[in-house]
């Protein structure tokens, strides 16, 4: 890709906002819009360009949002539509284009499209959802009677009963998200519809939820398959069935047809795509093909989970090398991916690849900074992160929130795991660890609210936060800046060709990025042991230290140091 033809994004850094986390206006522990107008001057601070919002929408926040009852609306939590018109200004008056979140897989059992769906078998809008007998032979409601086995990823199975009718709808996430029938025209257009309105009003484009799941494998006659059973589960795997399935990309070309062909503006649609193939990523974002800008995939984050998030192993650095490795050789000549460590679904990078112990924290976060942000592709930062952020404390389940990390909780336990072991995984692997509200400064609450937060504050903020971070040239924060500005400002790291070095080292990440006789070599300490630069990269007299992240760099790569090099 030239430079010069390359779209902007892919000089791009995105920011993403949790909502409900990032800033409380108003006193009720709970973030929101007011919230994100009083703090743009940090995301100017930090030069991106990007900010993705996650929802907003009215919602019975079963689910903080995920779980939405009205499409176009601002639940009032956040605000209103007068203050998101106001942020949307706001951004653009600072040069950063807005990204919605659009969950469009499932709604809240509780939008009205499902509440008209569930009311009668009759009802026109009963084929907006996916609604199912019980399995042949059984009686509603007996054990195995769900249409399929499959296990929904917030634990147990993807069916719900519905008494009064004596059928089942489909979620594949909690029972409080029924799925949406994309199969079903009306469906498809009424979502499109929302989506112009949403561009009418200024939204700069989407980041696309579970995007890769809205075409299911349905056979003719209406019937969806059994899936593989799952070690120690009661229930399948039933994925083949609903990731990326036969009709995903004629969706989602139908989408871009529908909604971005024709319009003037520089939109961004990224599809969140859990179990995605580099080969099917390539589909998903050649520009030839009109689908989406770039994918948001999930493999480097698998690479510590065992028989299932909840079992976690520490990551081999082989296994993301490859990871890593072979998504920037996939999409090396057509197609574009997202970067990133940490989002609202993930627990912390700096506790989990990093080391958030005192001596290692601020360096193991601007080491995994630079190793992202030196890849090619659109580099992510989730709030917090830019200022070291770890996994909180969450001492007890009480302290807990996140429906997924509850759900799992009650399903194991009541399938005889012990509770000491369950709490102890949940401590490790909850999304709520990114969800603690972020940190400001050192005062109580840590400047997130006046009132009593949602979920507890990490009381690390005395020292961990972005007051304290502002005026430091060392702290995490400012290393972020200068990552964003190097981006901002070299064609070689936003389009560069790039090259692994050093696959099978255990603990030293290296690689070149290359463009016009102009080359880069990125290397990078993931551990506390020193390594000896001689032995391991080839000599390059006169290669110049464009940007590191620990001063005075010597003949020795020091514990988790990161250095990025121009040679001459
Ligand atoms: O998440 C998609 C997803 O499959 C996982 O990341 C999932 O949330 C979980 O972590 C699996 O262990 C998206 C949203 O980002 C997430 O917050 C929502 O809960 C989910 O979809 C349903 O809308």
């Amino acid at each position: 890709m030239l430079p010069e033809e390359a779209p902007w994004w892919t000089r791009a850094v995105v920011y993403q906002v949790y909502p409900r986390s990032f800033m409380d206006s108003d006193g009720d522990g709970i973030g929101d819009l007011g919230g994100v107008l009083q703090r743009l001057d940090h995301l100017t601070a930090l030069g991106v360009d990007v900010l993705w919002l996650s929802p907003v929408y009215p919602s019975p926040q079963a689910d903080n949002g995920y779980d939405i009852s009205d499409y176009q609306g601002i639940d009032p939590l956040f605000g209103d539509l007068a203050t998101f018109d106001r942020l949307v200004t706001e951004l653009h008056a600072r040069g950063i284009t807005l990204l919605m979140d659009l969950v469009v897989n499932h709604t809240s059992d509780q939008h009205p499209w499902f509440l008209e769906s569930r009311s009668s078998p009759t009802n026109p809008k009963r084929d907006w959802y996916w609604w199912r007998p019980p399995r042949p032979g059984m009686a509603a409601g007996a054990p195995g009677a769900e249409p399929t086995n499959w296990q929904s990823f917030f634990s147990g199975p993807t069916w719900e009963l519905d008494e009064a009718s004596g059928e089942y709808y489909l979620h594949l996430f909690d029972r409080r998200q029924p799925d949406l029938n994309w199969e079903n025209p009306q469906v498809r257009q009424a979502v499109y519809a929302m989506m112009r309105w949403w561009l009418d009003r200024g939204v700069d484009g989407f980041r696309m939820d579970v995007i890769n799941m809205l075409s299911k494998d349905v056979a003719p006659d209406g019937s969806l398959p059994d899936g593989p059973p799952l070690p120690g589960s009661a229930w399948g795997d039933g994925s083949a069935s609903y990731l990326c399935g036969p009709r995903i990309h004629e969706f989602l070309q139908e989408m871009h047809r529908e909604v971005f062909a024709g319009r003037d503006g520089a939109f961004l649609t990224v599809g969140e795509m859990p179990g995605v193939t580099v080969e099917q990523a390539r589909l998903f974002t050649d520009p030839a093909r009109a689908e989406v800008d770039m994918v948001f995939q999930f493999e480097h984050v698998g690479l510590d989970h065992g028989t299932s998030k909840w079992d976690v192993h520490p990551l081999r650095m082989r296994d993301l090398k490859a990871s890593f490795g072979r998504w920037q050789a996939g999409l090396a000549e057509v197609g574009w991916n997202s970067l990133y460590w940490d989002n609202h679904d993930q627990p912390r990078a700096v506790s989990r690849f990093g080391d958030d112990s005192p001596r290692y924290r601020r360096d193991s976060a601007t080491c995994l900074a630079t190793l992202l942000h030196l890849h090619r592709g659109t580099p992510y930062v989730y709030q917090g992160e830019e200022l070291g952020m770890a996994n909180a404390p969450l001492p007890t389940l009480a302290d807990f929130r996140d429906v997924e990390s509850l759900n799992h909780s009650v399903h194991a336990v009541s399938a005889g795991a012990d509770a000491a072991e369950v709490l102890a995984a949940l401590r490790v692997a909850s999304r709520d660890n990114a969800r603690t509200p972020v940190q400001w400064d050192a005062s109580p609450n840590a400047g997130f609210t006046t009132g009593t937060p949602w979920i507890g504050v990490n009381p690390d903020h005395t020292e961990w936060n972005a007051a304290a971070q502002y005026t430091d040239p060392a702290s995490v924060f400012a290393h972020h800046v200068r990552l964003i500005e190097l981006r901002h400002t070299s064609p070689v790291v936003a389009v560069g060709d790039f090259t692994m070095l050093l696959p099978d080292h255990d603990e030293v990440y290296a690689f070149t990025r290359s463009l016009d006789g102009e080359s880069l070599v990125v290397v990078c300490n993931l551990s506390a042991t020193p390594h000896d630069l001689a032995g391991l990269l080839p000599e390059a007299p006169g290669a110049e230290l464009v940007l590191g992240n620990l001063a005075d760099a010597g003949p020795e790569l020091r514990a988790w140091e990161a250095r990025v090099l121009r040679l001459p």
